[in-house]
């Protein structure tokens, strides 16, 4: 045999994919996300401020007509904001540069509304400036909201205001360094001062903007930035539908580039759709965006920060944190406390990889080519991925741990510069000689984290069950995270029966009906608890097996709604208004025009000081009131206007809405609906309560 014949003949026996140079990467797969999409994606958790006059005057949305002589923060230091933002594990700052009222937080040029005329250092403050250099400074990228709506400017509505609009984009993007993200809120039109115009006034949010126009604008200014806009045009990124801190388990990270995106395309994605469009998940640390100190109490809790951290980051989203800022200038210390020990539990959970460096096998590998192999999904390397032949679109991973190991969470990343790909997938542990189901899902995307309770073994197996194209997995990980205890939720019925429930499986409830801090040693919860009249209930979870307990979870409940009765209804229906739980609702029927009035009989006469609202949260014309008077009646006849005013933002943030008035004696309420957010006759409630004196 010739010496050419045996090198041939060796080098047939060598199976071809592991020739390198011959295996091809995967063809890209639909649409891609540019360079400036993946970065953004990669910061995954970043900071919104929500800072204006509105601080001051306890506003949601100002009108346009707030005092600047207002303004003025006396222990304002953005460093100090930043650095928060910094070791909370976040990666950058949004600041509100001018929010709906129009006032500016930079010294504007173009309006004597801004920092320039405060009284804050004597005009010489730039609050833009401040962030961008602290956010410099702490090696965090820096972004800007400016609202499109302007509630101060005389010109809104024309095309003047236009230009004035772009000379501010031009200011924000030119003089305050690199820019990684520019946010164009979607509230628009309505109401407001106008320049002394006090009217209303519509504008058309497609084309109004010229949106092309400031696109290309924001971009030559800013070549690597990224646009968020949930009106118009379509930016680079998608609003989730909710400001509540979610997106759908289904998340795809792709609409059309043009047509009307309903709530579904922004909450799940569009399957089909033919552009790149990641989610955010924007919320605020607190129920509001701005600062309102009758909410110092109702600061997101650990759990519920990381609930929300699940649902964002862990659904393939990004996560957008909200900090207000009070009128001092500072965050809350409360809002601090949360926001570290929340990204104190992050660090801790990922801080362990357990299937780093596991022996990992592949039912098939493209090419059988070691470039595409398993191993590529334990080697902490976000560059390299494990591939599979084309065609071959359900696969499985196999990673031997070696030893028993104890993990909640498993984490799945798609190498998404080759397009989002798989459509179902599982994860199975290898527990006593067998395989078990532990935790299923379905699209991936950059990232996803499922959680289930703990689950000790020594093999897991990752298998893709349905995928659009070839599947492109470049990470896995599995982690043990400790364990968190969610404040429970406190409801009471109708009867007055209080319940005690949470997302934990597992804890027991203990509660105090007199104000006091309940502990572990508290009355435990077994089952519904009778009251009757006014109470304040505090609850905590505990572990039967460490001790350890949840934050105390408050609610105050008013006179019962045993005797109430609905008028004019017909049948139970109506009465999930009254029924202590959240999530069932009643609407108003279809014949009702505005206003539509809901007048409820207390059964016995009281001294009414308020009123609670909290509307429907369901997607479909839930009739959410915006605009409402409240009246009172001893005799459900002779009626007297107790309050009259709108739930600012109600439809963004479908939270309690809570209106307190001059006391007023009667029987009977009615609370009269004179717009709701779509403008259409549609009125609904999820809960109507009241507040006595
Ligand atoms: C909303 C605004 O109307 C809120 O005030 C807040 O700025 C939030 C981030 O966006 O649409």
């Amino acid at each position: 045999m010739t010496r050419s014949l045996l090198t041939s003949l060796l080098l047939s026996l060598v199976p071809i994919g592991v020739c390198d140079a011959q295996v091809k990467e995967p063809a890209p797969f639909g649409p891609v996300p540019s360079q400036n999409q993946m970065r953004w994606q990669e910061m995954e958790y970043y900071a919104f401020i929500h800072f204006s006059l509105n601080t001051y005057t306890d506003q949601s949305w100002g009108f346009g007509n707030e005092d600047i002589k207002l303004f003025n923060p006396t222990k304002l230091d953005a460093r100090e904001w930043v650095r928060v933002c910094k070791e909370s594990g976040m990666t950058g700052v949004i600041i509100t540069a001018k929010h709906h009222c129009g006032f500016c937080l930079w010294p504007s040029k173009y309006t004597d509304y801004s920092v320039k005329n405060a009284p804050w250092k004597d005009g010489k403050g730039d609050i833009v400036r401040d962030v961008a250099a602290a956010c410099k400074e702490f090696g965090l990228k820096f972004g800007v909201y400016l609202s499109p709506w302007d509630r101060n400017r005389a010109d809104y509505g024309k095309p003047e205001y236009i230009t004035y609009f772009r000379n501010q984009l031009t200011e924000l993007l030119t003089n305050y360094g690199p820019v990684f993200e520019a946010w164009f809120d979607g509230a628009n039109g309505g109401s407001g001062y106008y320049g002394g115009a006090n009217e209303e006034r519509k504008i058309d949010r497609t084309t109004y903007y010229d949106w092309p126009n400031t696109y290309a604008l924001v971009r030559k200014l800013q070549p690597n930035i990224v646009i968020w806009n949930d009106g118009g045009e379509r930016g680079d990124l998608r609003w989730v539908g909710t400001e509540s801190g979610y997106v759908g388990e289904t998340n795809w990270s792709l609409l059309n580039a043009t047509g009307d995106v309903p709530w579904n395309m922004l909450h799940f994605g569009l399957e089909g759709g033919d552009s790149w469009v990641a989610a955010e998940v924007n919320t605020s640390i607190r129920p509001e965006w701005f600062y309102h100190p009758h909410e110092d109490d109702k600061v997101k809790t650990v759990p519920q920060l990381l609930d929300t951290y699940y649902n964002s980051i862990g659904r393939n989203a990004t996560f957008l944190l909200n900090f207000p800022i009070m009128p001092d200038g500072t965050i809350h210390p409360t809002d601090v406390k949360h926001a570290l020990e929340m990204g104190k539990v992050v660090k801790q959970t990922f801080a362990v990889d357990l299937a780093k460096s596991a022996k990992a096998e592949a039912s098939n590998t493209r090419g059988g080519s070691p470039k595409f192999g398993p191993e590529n999904v334990v080697d902490e390397n976000k560059d390299t991925y494990w591939a599979t032949d084309d065609y071959t679109n359900t696969a499985s991973v196999t990673m031997d741990l070696e030893k028993p190991a104890l993990f909640n969470r498993f984490l799945v990343q798609e190498y998404i510069r080759l397009g989002q790909r798989v459509k179902g997938f599982k994860v199975e542990a290898f527990v006593d000689g067998n395989w078990k189901e532990i935790a299923k899902a379905t699209t991936i995307g950059y990232k996803r984290i499922l959680r289930f309770p703990g689950v000790e073994a020594t093999k897991v197996r990752f298998t893709i069950t349905d995928s659009k194209a070839p599947p492109v997995i470049s990470n896995i990980g599995l982690y043990n995270a400790p364990l968190i205890l969610d404040a429970p939720a406190i409801t009471r019925n109708r009867a007055g029966e209080i319940s005690i429930t949470s997302g934990d499986v597992g804890p027991s409830f203990h509660y105090t009906l007199d104000g006091s801090t309940p502990t572990p040693k508290s009355r435990r919860f077994t089952g519904p608890v009778p009251t009757a009249g006014k109470v304040e209930v505090r609850a905590i979870s505990v572990d039967p097996a460490t001790g350890k307990s949840s934050p105390v979870a408050q609610e105050e409940f008013d006179i019962s709604r045993k005797d109430w009765k609905i008028a004019g209804s017909a049948g139970d229906a109506p009465y999930a208004i009254l029924d202590g739980n959240p999530a069932t609702s009643w609407k108003q029927g279809k014949d009702k025009t505005m206003p539509v009035d809901l007048i409820i009989d207390l059964g016995s006469e009281q001294t009414l000081a308020g009123f609670k609202y909290f509307p429907d949260q369901g997607t479909w014309g839930p009739g959410v009131i915006a605009e409402y008077e409240f009246h009172v009646s001893a005799d459900n006849a002779e009626w007297k206007l107790a309050d009259k005013g709108e739930f600012s933002n109600i439809q963004n943030n479908r939270v309690w809405q809570t209106k307190k008035f001059a006391p007023a004696k009667g029987r009977y309420i009615k609370l009269r609906a004179l717009r709701n957010t779509d403008r259409s006759n549609d009125v609904g409630y999820a809960e109507v309560d009241v507040i006595t004196n």
